[in-house]
Order: structure tokens, then C-alpha cells, then sequence
């Protein structure tokens, strides 16, 4: 069953006229299962409808950023009131206050907050703040993680840079990627042996406490909490990369849910409710090294603009409801269960993680924990099982190497029209 997608067609060969690769952002062009990228003309609840008026369940969710589905009627109420009110002052104005008061009574190991416009000009601040904060240059992230799209941080990295099978990138002067040292994620005794070699050069670790850059990686027991004491007893900042995480894995995010105050942290997707904004915070003592307060220069145009704010409070306001992270999990397990029972059915290896409303189904009898292991999945089985879907309507990440977000927009329906789908997905395989 393959189902016509002629509007995607054209508009795509026009998009690569003018368009390097035809997308905005190279996890879109579906280079990591194939075929051609799907343009969407809308989106509502769980739902979404492409420009040929076919249907999907929406398991992306804008890579993450619409916990509560598309055109949450509160955000765009919001949105449009702040609108009618001036797009941007390039001043400050009341909600920027609010939504940064509001980080940090969730997030207590914040203490102050810094507003940008992008997760990856958050992470870009951190590590500027950790390497003037400690006056050393080395950072420590881990093989398969992502952290945007800066330099120092495309270095066997993850998302879009390992789907489209990119070493690294070209362009990254070598002198600064020698900076930027790898680790095996969930792997303790690397890091230990590398902090007892250079533990006095390293500025900051940056880890995604859950890792969502390579499908969804867990984190083993202890291991969080072993880099959080490499880091001290070695005068290191550990930075938490929660912008996939933030606010979706508990109400304090993936910190409150494994207990850990990490010295920094990065935000966005659900801080800005599917507007662009990022954010970067943590210890007082630390970030009054920041501009105007401090040396360390950072800004942004937009930075903390009314719009991006306004959809970013109703978002946070609405997640502040409760049981709406108990509805995710119920949401979330029902759906996961689901899809491991029918693969096992059809006898389909498989490996499912999961944390919260973040999931990645590989193909690969698993356990699959870190990158090496990641990299044993079938990419062209997922790619296979992702064309079934999508012509089931149901849309998933275009990526074995990403997670898919579960949506509190998402019910019974939305369940059942994916598990049938998968049904029949699994046996074409
Ligand atoms: P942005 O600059 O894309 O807002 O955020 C970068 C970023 C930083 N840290 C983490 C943990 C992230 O997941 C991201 C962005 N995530 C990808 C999805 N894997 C965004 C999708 C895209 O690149 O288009």
C-alpha cells in the first residue's frame, strides 16, 4: 500500500532550488529511512494532515516541544493575545520574569536563567560559562550526544549529525575540536580513567541526562551520580543538557527525576511550547559571571521575546496541573507495551527504551545502552517499518537515531490507530 504524496513531491523539488538539501534543519529530509520528506499544512491535538489531506498520528511532536499537542487551545490564545500586544520590544517586559521565576521554583539547582532563542545557543552559553567560571578549555560529552549544532559540541555527535553519517562536520577548526573530548555514555570507568589523566583541565561534562540523540539511551544506575563526583572532586561544572528532557521527564525535569544538582543546565523545546527559545542556568555563584553582571559575554536579539514567553507559560502552566505526568507515563507505557507485543507477534527483534514520554523502538535484539550498541540496530528495517506507518498514518522520528514523544493530546485512539498500524507494519517487514 503506498499512498500518493504529489503536494510533498513539488514542493519539495522546489524547496531544494532554494533550500540547501531542501529542509530547514537535515533531520527533516528523511535521509535515514529514505523517500521523500513529508510538508505538513497543519497540525491539532495528536494529529497531524500533510498538503495531500492525509492523516497522522504525530509521534515527533516537533522533536519534543508539543507535550501538549499541536494548537493547544490555551497556547494559542496566549500567543495570539501577546501578539496583539507587540511581536517584540527588544526591552525587557513582564513575562520573562515570570517564566524565569517559574524555571527556577521547578528547577531549584537553578537559581538564575538565562533566556535565548535555541537549545543550541543555550549549550554555546554553558560552556562559556564553565570554561571562564573554571579557567580551563577541555570539555567531556559523550559519543552519540547532541547538544545543537555549535562547534565545539559536532564531535561524534548525534541526531541529524549520525543519521546522516557525518563524522563529524567539516568546518570546525581542528584546534578547537581538539578541545571537545568522548566518552562512552553509561560507561564510569572511561571517564574516571580520563579524569585521573586530564581531570584538571576539564572545564564542564555535558551529558542528556536521558539521551534522546541516538533513540533513547537510559542511563545505568550510578552513573549519573558517578559524573556528578568526578566533576566536584575535579573542580569540573557538570552541565545537564535537558533541553529534550526539561520539564517533560517530571515537573523539575530529568534532575528531579534521578535526584542530581548538576552546576549548569540547558533548556528549551517545552520552555518555549513550540516557539523558539532556549534557556541556560544554574548556581548564583556561577551565573553572575554572566553579562551585564558579570564578563562572560552572551545575547540575542530575541532573546526572552513576548511571544516565545507568552507559549512557553502556558505550556509550563498547564504541565503544572496535576497527574498530567502520570497520564503521560500511563499514556506512554500503554503505547510502548503495545508495540513490543506485536513485534514479539509478528517475531520482529526488537528492543524498546523508554524513559517517561521519550521512547525509541530499535531494531536490534538489544540491549541497546550506548552508541556501539545503538549502531547495531537494522536502519533499514526501521526504515522499512517507518514507510509502513507513515502510509498508515502514523508518523514517527525519520531517524533510528531519534526518540519519538508522546503527547498528553494523545488518548485511546491515537493508541489503538498506531498498534493496528504497527500490526500490519511488522508483517510487511
Ligand atoms: P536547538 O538548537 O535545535 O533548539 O536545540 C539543540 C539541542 C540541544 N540539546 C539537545 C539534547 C537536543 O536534543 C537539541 C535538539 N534536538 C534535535 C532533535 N534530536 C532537534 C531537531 C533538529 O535538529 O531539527
Amino acid at each position: 500500500m503506498t499512498v500518493e504524496r504529489t503536494g510533498s513531491q513539488r514542493l519539495f523539488d522546489r524547496a531544494r532550488k532554494v533550500i540547501p538539501g531542501g529542509v530547514n534543519s537535515p533531520v527533516r529530509a528523511f535521509r535515514g529511512v529514505g523517500g521523500t520528506p513529508v510538508f505538513f499544512k497543519e497540525g491539532r491535538g495528536a494529529w497531524l494532515t500533510d498538503v495531500d489531506g492525509h492523516r497522522y498520528v504525530d509521534h515527533v511532536g516537533s522533536w519534543g516541544p508539543l507535550i501538549l499537542g499541536h494548537a493547544h487551545p490555551p497556547i494559542v490564545e496566549a500567543v495570539t493575545a501577546a501578539t496583539h500586544a507587540g511581536t517584540s520590544f527588544g526591552a525587557s517586559h513582564p513575562g520573562e520574569v515570570e517564566l524565569a521565576e517559574l524555571i527556577c521554583q521547578r528547577m531549584p539547582a537553578v537559581e538564575e536563567v538565562r533566556l535565548t532563542s535555541s537549545g543550541t545557543e543555550a549549550t554555546l552559553a554553558a560552556l562559556r560559562v564553565a570554561r571562564a567560571y573554571t579557567g580551563r578549555e577541555a570539555l567531556v560529552k559523550f559519543e552519540g550526544c547532541y547538544h545543537g549544532a555549535g562547534d565545539p559540541f559536532l564531535v561524534k555527535a548525534g541526531s541529524g549529525v549520525e543519521t546522516l553519517g557525518l563524522p563529524d562536520s567539516p568546518g570546525v577548526p581542528k584546534a578547537l575540536a581538539a578541545l571537545t573530548l568522548t566518552l562512552p555514555f553509561n560507561d564510569l570507568a572511561a571517564a574516571r580513567a580520563l579524569f585521573a589523566q586530564k581531570g584538571k583541565e576539564v572545564a564542564a561534562v555535558i551529558v542528556e541526562p536521558v539521551v534522546g540523540n541516538m533513540g533513547v539511551l537510559v542511563p545505568r544506575a550510578g552513573f549519573l551520580e558517578g559524573l556528578a563526583n568526578l566533576c566536584r572532586e575535579n573542580g569540573a561544572l557538570l552541565i545537564f543538557d535537558e533541553v529534550m528532557t526539561g520539564f517533560r521527564l517530571a515537573k523539575g525535569g530529568a534532575q528531579e527525576l534521578f535526584g542530581l544538582a548538576p552546576d549548569l543546565t540547558t533548556l528549551g523545546k517545552v520552555i518555549g511550547g513550540g516557539l523558539p527559545v532556549g534557556a541556560f542556568g544554574g548556581r548564583r555563584s556561577i551565573m553572575e559571571t554572566v553579562a551585564p553582571a558579570g564578563p562572560v559575554y552572551q545575547a540575542g536579539t530575541l532573546s526572552g521575546n513576548p511571544l516565545a514567553v507568552a507559549a512557553g507559560l502556558a505550556c509550563l502552566g498547564a504541565l503544572g496541573e496535576p497527574g498530567v505526568y502520570e497520564k503521560l507515563e500511563s499514556i506512554s507505557r500503554g503505547l510502548t507495551d503495545g508495540l513490543v507485543a506485536e513485534a514479539r507477534a509478528a517475531g520482529i527483534p526488537v528492543t524498546l527504551n523508554r524513559v517517561g514520554s521519550m521512547w525509541t523502538l530499535f531494531f536490534t535484539e538489544g540491549p541497546v545502552f550506548d552508541y556501539p550498541s545503538a549502531k547495531r540496530a537494522d536502519t533499514r528495517k526501521f526504515g522499512t517499518f517507518f514507510h509502513a506507518l507513515l502510509d498508515r498514518g502514523v508518523y514517527l522520528p525519520p531517524s533510528q537515531f531519534e526518540a519519538a514523544f508522546v503527547s498528553l493530546a494523545m488518548g485511546e485512539r491515537e493508541v489503538e490507530h498506531t498498534l493496528a498500524a504497527a500490526r500490519q507494519a511488522f508483517r510487511a517487514l
